[in-house]
């Protein structure tokens, strides 16, 4: 049994994603006996709904957790829902922007995280880690990925519990600019809080 982690490649003006590093640089580590195995995924609608599926299925995890850059936010957020829509400001890696579309078609409106969010933005705060719950994934490709890793393990009847995690910029990202920022170290210490305070729920 392991530990499924995902961080995001770049998009939009973002050269740089936290997630990706925090995802990388956390492959293969191990948490309370689990080991973490870690993907990159590409900031893409199609990619996301046809590979998300494909690797929880290969991988049959205890725990799933997606990781995204919310750039602008103060905290580490811990996201309760995600929506059955697709509507991009922006087009996504592939170019595409879709508006007002259902990621599938035959999916509920919505699907909670099954993350024990209260208890993960408890132990954060313990730590001193800024943290608070979010009550919107948004409706780009981070909201998508959660959805679809939700949809996926509810179909195939997955004892997985999932969920999204979005962080800040990295400092190095807001040199120049008033935005707020957390450092890698908080970022990867975050993600092992999260993830060890869900195995102990699990218990
Ligand atoms: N953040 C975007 C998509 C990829 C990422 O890291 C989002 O919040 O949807």
């Amino acid at each position: 049994m392991t530990i499924l982690l995902t961080g995001f490649g770049p998009f939009k003006k973002y050269k740089i994603n936290p997630s990706e590093k925090v995802a990388l640089k956390l492959n293969d580590e191990t948490l309370l006996g689990e080991k973490i195995i870690s993907y990159v995924l590409p900031v893409s609608y199609r990619k996301v709904i046809s590979q998300v599926p494909e690797i929880i299925l290969k991988h049959k995890p205890r725990i799933y957790l997606g990781l995204g850059l919310a750039g602008g936010r103060p905290n580490i957020t811990i996201e309760r829902v995600a929506i059955n829509i697709m509507d991009a400001s922006s087009p996504d890696v592939d170019g595409y922007k879709p508006s007002d579309k259902k990621i599938f078609a035959d999916g509920p409106a919505a699907y909670f995280s099954t993350l024990p969010i209260k208890a993960i933005v408890k132990k954060l705060r313990e730590n001193g880690i800024p943290a608070m719950i979010s009550n919107s994934a948004g409706t780009y490709v981070c909201n998508t990925l959660m959805y679809t890793a939700l949809h996926a393990i509810a179909v195939n009847k997955l004892s997985t519990v999932a969920g999204f995690i979005h962080l800040p910029f990295l400092p190095e990202q807001v040199v120049d600019k008033q935005l707020p920022s957390l450092s890698l170290d908080i970022m990867l210490d975050s993600v092992r809080i999260a993830l060890t305070t869900t195995l102990n729920h699990l218990e």
